[in-house]
């Protein structure tokens, strides 16, 4: 069959489908794209004849574009995706951001961004980058280092093998993330003889690699001896859909559960087994069980700074690290005894060992104890009735307080995903979506139509802060055309709040984080910025509700409920006001030389902070049968 480039391309993507534990569906579920004239001719004439077997969603922003992949990606636990088409220049680099997010967070997207002409007829094309060195390089090598896996298709016949190599990474749950196939502008639209066994139906499994079986049974020995295990449960759980599991394994042992940002919704907040969040944004309790953990299992988590407190929310020194990860790159965090396996296969070949198994009363009813102590002080951070602005914990507590189980909460940056991680009550393992791998601001709408993608049934709860709002609103746009509905609520507190926090605690006093004039010493630190949020959210065609207290707030989330389109809630709140502390540390290191006796006096706190630093470089080996060392 004679085809363009492009045309098999897509129709290519439309013959893809992935199968998981005996169930299979299509991999594609459509292509959102932004057109110019590196792809309309090529990518898109393709598009515009495979009609709706491959579904066109126009995007408003290429980095939006690819938050919007992540979130329906994430949300269909990487086993569907959305592919996206840019064109040449700026288009394609506009992905850079949304690919690192992608990557970071081990979320499959295809990127097709448009690319030099391969012909090089008539250099420059607009918006080439022209590099005197070699004529080889295009702006498209910038997405390189962000995508798994990347190749550019200078000739037709090169365009099978990078397909197949494509979904191979796309469909790997260790290599996934940004995949790009870059498309030089003139090869979309060259004609050849597409190979027939190119275009014919093909099914992708999606692996569940079992563990190997000594290192079971060496951790379930250890596991017997210890005296305060911990799970730390990451994304891995979630997507492996390891959470029956989980709860199955600690009902029956009583080991506690803390939770990564990606891992929150591994076991539901009132389990009692559930500690909540862990780390520099985790609760007191979990933190606190963690300081004197004698043995932790991570199961699916990357290990971020955030979850470790940079290397300090494990004080004991003796304490053993097992990695239960699909991803070998993760099983050697912490120095801990690696086993490269699926979290569910683990979790049940775990399981079936320790059924008779449990931890010591003691040890279980001193974390519920902990538990317990939190709820509390979460029911009161929900409550503070501060005036006359509400602290952000009331707004997280308003909003939690009008979803049901399945609804979904989608946040990104800001002072929001830490107040979020630790207060809000997960109630379903993916009725929590913070993207806090790479923490971007601008993901919240963009990564919470995704979500809405992919759960057209639940209602997708959007908190995002005035900062990232700006940043990044173009996707309402979007969301609208498509008549997808979100609930964006919009929390105002006049700036860079959580920076300006961090700011005063590194001593450089909020410099640089206030949304104010230029003020009388040329400082920006003059009157308030008469910005109108609602205003530009009503100019972009959303329903607006202005609310002043958190009573308006509660009566707006019961609007917004009902209405079939989507609705932005503008509140403010006070920036001073904070989230429950987690008794925790974040390494972001102080000036060591300043003139400022802000800035010394947070070098003291500093230096002071970081001896609970620990290097985590003790070696924990699971071999035989869990005598991990000569004592
Ligand atoms: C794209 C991007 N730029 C910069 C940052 C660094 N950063 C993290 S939070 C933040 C401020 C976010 O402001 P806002 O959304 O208003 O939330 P607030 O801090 O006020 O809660 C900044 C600048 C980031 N995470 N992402
Ligand atoms: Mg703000």
């Amino acid at each position: 069959m004679r085809l363009t480039v492009a045309q098999a391309l897509v129709r290519f993507l439309t013959l893809q489908s992935v199968e998981r534990d005996g169930e299979r569906h299509r991999f594609f579920a459509g292509c959102s794209g932004i057109f110019g004239h590196g792809n309309v001719a090529g990518v898109g004439q393709a598009l515009l004849e495979s009609g709706d077997d491959l579904r066109y969603h126009l995007a408003r922003n290429e980095q939006a574009m690819v938050h919007t992949a992540v979130g329906f990606a994430r949300m269909s636990d990487r086993l569907r995706a959305i592919a996206c088409t840019t064109s040449v220049g700026p288009g394609a680099t506009n992905m850079v951001t949304g690919a690192a997010v992608a990557t970071t967070n081990r979320i499959p997207v295809l990127l097709l961004p448009g690319d030099v002409f391969a012909t090089r007829r008539a250099n420059p094309v607009l918006q080439e980058l022209e590099d005197p060195a070699s004529l080889d390089v295009s702006a498209n090598d910038c997405l390189r280092p962000v995508s798994r896996y990347f190749d550019r298709i200078w000739r037709p016949e090169q365009l099978p093998q990078a397909l197949l190599h494509a979904m191979r990474v796309l469909t790997d749950p260790a290599e996934t993330g940004a995949v790009t196939l870059a498309l030089p502008e003139d090869v979309q639209t060259e004609a050849f003889d597409v190979p027939d066994d190119l275009l014919v139906e093909r099914v992708w499994h999606i692996r569940r690699p079992p563990p190997e079986i000594q290192l079971v049974e060496g951790l379930a020995t250890r596991l017997r001896r210890s005296k305060r295990p911990l799970i730390v449960a990451g994304g891995g759980v979630i997507y492996s859909g390891a959470t029956d599991v989980l709860r199955a394994f600690v009902d029956a042992t009583g080991v506690p559960v803390a939770e990564t940002q990606a891992g929150k919704g591994s076991l539901r907040f009132d389990h009692p087994a559930s500690l909540g969040a862990l780390g520099a944004t985790g609760t007191p309790t979990a933190n606190d069980v963690a300081r004197s953990a004698d043995l932790v299992i991570g199961i699916g988590t990357r290990w971020s700074d955030f979850t470790t407190a940079s290397y300090s929310v494990f004080q004991s020194p003796d304490v053993d690290v097992v990695n239960i990860n699909i991803t070998p790159f993760d099983t050697t965090k912490l120095a801990g005894a690696p086993i490269v396996a699926d979290a569910r296969v683990a979790l049940e070949a775990l399981l079936e060992r320790l059924s008779d198994w449990h931890v010591d009363d003691a040890y279980a009813h001193e974390y519920q104890t902990g538990a317990a102590r939190w709820n509390e002080m979460v029911e009161q951070a929900y409550n503070l009735g501060h005036e006359p602005l509400p602290g952000q914990s009331e707004v997280i507590g308003a909003v939690e307080a009008s979803t049901t189980d399945r609804d979904v909460v989608v946040c990104a940056a800001g002072s929001l995903p830490g107040d979020l991680h630790k207060l809000w009550r997960t109630r379903d393992p993916k009725g929590y979506h913070v993207e806090y791998a790479y923490s971007c601001m601008g993901y919240e709408i963009a990564g919470g139509l995704g979500v809405k993608m992919a759960a057209p049934d639940r209602e997708v709860y959007v908190m995002v802060g005035d900062g990232s709002y700006l940043m990044m609103n173009s996707e309402l746009v979007t969301a609208l055309a498509e008549g997808i509905k979100l609930i964006v609520v919009l929390v105002v507190n006049d700036g860079f709040q959580s920076i300006g926090a961090l700011s005063e605690s590194v001593g450089v006093e909020r410099f640089g984080t206030q949304y104010r004039f230029r003020g009388a010493f040329g400082q920006l630190d003059g009157d308030r910025l008469p910005v109108d949020l609602a205003l530009n959210a009503e100019s972009l065609g959303a329903s607006v509700i202005r609310v002043d207290s958190i009573a308006q707030l509660r009566d707006a989330l019961v609007m917004a409920r009902k209405r079939t389109n989507s609705t932005v809630i503008r509140i403010h709140t006070d920036p001073l006001v904070a989230a429950p502390d987690s008794l925790s540390w974040w390494d972001v290191p102080v000036a060591e030389v300043s003139t400022r006796v802000s800035t010394a006096k947070a070098l003291d706190t500093y230096e002071n902070d970081r001896r609970q630093q620990r290097d985590y470089l003790r070696p924990t080996t699971l071999a035989e049968g869990g005598q991990d060392r000569p004592s």
